[in-house]
């Protein structure tokens, strides 16, 4: 099988890819990426002699380039995106370009060249925002989404969809939680905190840390779009959850681990539009029989021991973000929740 990986450089692609290296020997695996700011070709630095790897740098908003890397592929997983929602407050248009546009463009070739699945990875995200009493989002809670990337992914969800009804391309659809674990870009929450926490930086949290995702561990993620590779029902979508928390407790939990004190925690305001909660009801695909390996707690444990060990995958990456740190945007608003 001929696996074309759009966006394996960044995080949960990279994850992917380790995963499926090795759990399918006979697979070809071709990685399409753009290696924009959160593309790090590190991250797969032990896979390059892999003779079943290849690694194809182009981007998926120039048609070229997508039938260039289409070619004789069975196998579409789409991760390429931006997917940071504070970057998108900042530059919108480029959320719609390559998130919209992008997929367009992809499955427009993956149509061309008779693909016999493109799958698609999405976000809860697109369902918008729960209040505490708020029943979590499914498949078929209707679409509500309140950031610029929220709304870019949406796009991109129903212009899959729309392929599928349209034209009978065979897609699938996964819409997940928050990840973390090992290679996550250290400008989203808990990568952000581990490393500020391990070079002595307070951590910037927003509001009273109040705000609810639900967290699963990146490996957990990859069994679920592996069990809709192979199980899944050609045209449906299914959500994919993990565990409640409150940024708080996210922060807490990191505190502990690195035996750290919460005079850390340096309280900065909301970003726009701050949604208050993700929640998933995932048992669509627990019937079809996916549940997490790891629990939070063991993933985290897993994911601080990983930044610990690999300090050269992300310290020249961490010295490279002062643009979307909300300690440089926003007022710090008291050192007190
Ligand atoms: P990421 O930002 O870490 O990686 C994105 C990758 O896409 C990078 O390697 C980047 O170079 C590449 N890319 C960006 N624009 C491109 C373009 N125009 N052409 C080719 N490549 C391009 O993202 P991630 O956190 O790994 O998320 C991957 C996917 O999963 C995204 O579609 C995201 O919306 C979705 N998702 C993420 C999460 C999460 O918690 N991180 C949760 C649910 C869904
Ligand atoms: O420095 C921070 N301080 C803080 O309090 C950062 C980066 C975040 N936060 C808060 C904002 C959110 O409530 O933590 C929460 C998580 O923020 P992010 O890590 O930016 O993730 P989120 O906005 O929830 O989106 C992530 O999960 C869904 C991914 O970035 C998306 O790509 C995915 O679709």
């Amino acid at each position: 099988m001929k696996i074309l990986i759009t966006g394996g450089a960044g995080f949960i692609g990279s994850n992917f890819i380790h995963y499926w290296v090795k759990q399918h020997l006979g697979d070809q695996i071709i990685n399409f990426d753009a290696l924009t700011y959160a593309g790090h070709l590190e991250s797969l630095k032990d896979l390059e002699d892999n003779p079943n790897y290849r690694f194809i740098k182009g981007d998926i908003t120039n048609s070229d380039d997508v039938q260039t890397a289409m070619n004789g592929i069975d196998i579409v997983v789409h991760f390429a995106a931006e997917s940071h929602v504070d970057r998108s407050i900042i530059d919108p248009l480029a959320f719609v370009k390559t998130n919209v546009l992008g997929t367009g463009i992809l499955l427009d070739a993956a149509l061309k060249n008779k693909v016999k699945r493109f799958h698609h990875i999405s976000t809860d995200e697109v369902f918008g925002d729960l209040q505490i009493e708020g029943t979590p989002f499914d498949e078929n809670t209707p679409y509500d989404p309140r950031s610029p990337y929220a709304a870019s992914k949406a796009g991109s969800d129903h212009l899959v969809r729309a392929y599928f009804k349209t034209y009978g391309l065979p897609v699938t659809v996964t819409n997940c939680a928050n990840n973390y674990g090992p290679y996550h870009d250290p400008e989203k929450l808990i990568p952000r905190f581990i490393t500020y926490l391990l070079t002595g930086k307070n951590v910037p949290l927003m509001g009273k840390g109040e705000n609810i995702r639900e967290w699963i561990y990146a490996d957990d993620h990859t069994r679920a779009i592996e069990l809709v590779l192979n199980k899944g029902v050609i045209g449906e979508t299914y959500c994919v959850g993990g565990e409640e928390k409150t940024n708080l407790q996210v922060t807490k939990r990191l505190l502990d681990i690195l035996k750290l004190g919460e005079d850390r925690i340096e309280y900065v305001q909301h970003r726009l539009g701050h949604d208050f909660r993700y929640a998933i009801n995932d048992k669509k695909i627990r019937e079809l029989g996916w549940e997490p390996k790891y629990s939070f707690n063991e993933g985290l444990n897993l994911t601080v021991e990983w930044y610990k060990n690999n300090t050269w995958w992300w310290k020249t990456i961490l010295d490279s973000k002062i643009d979307v740190d909300p300690k440089k945007q926003r007022e710090v608003v008291n050192n007190q929740p």
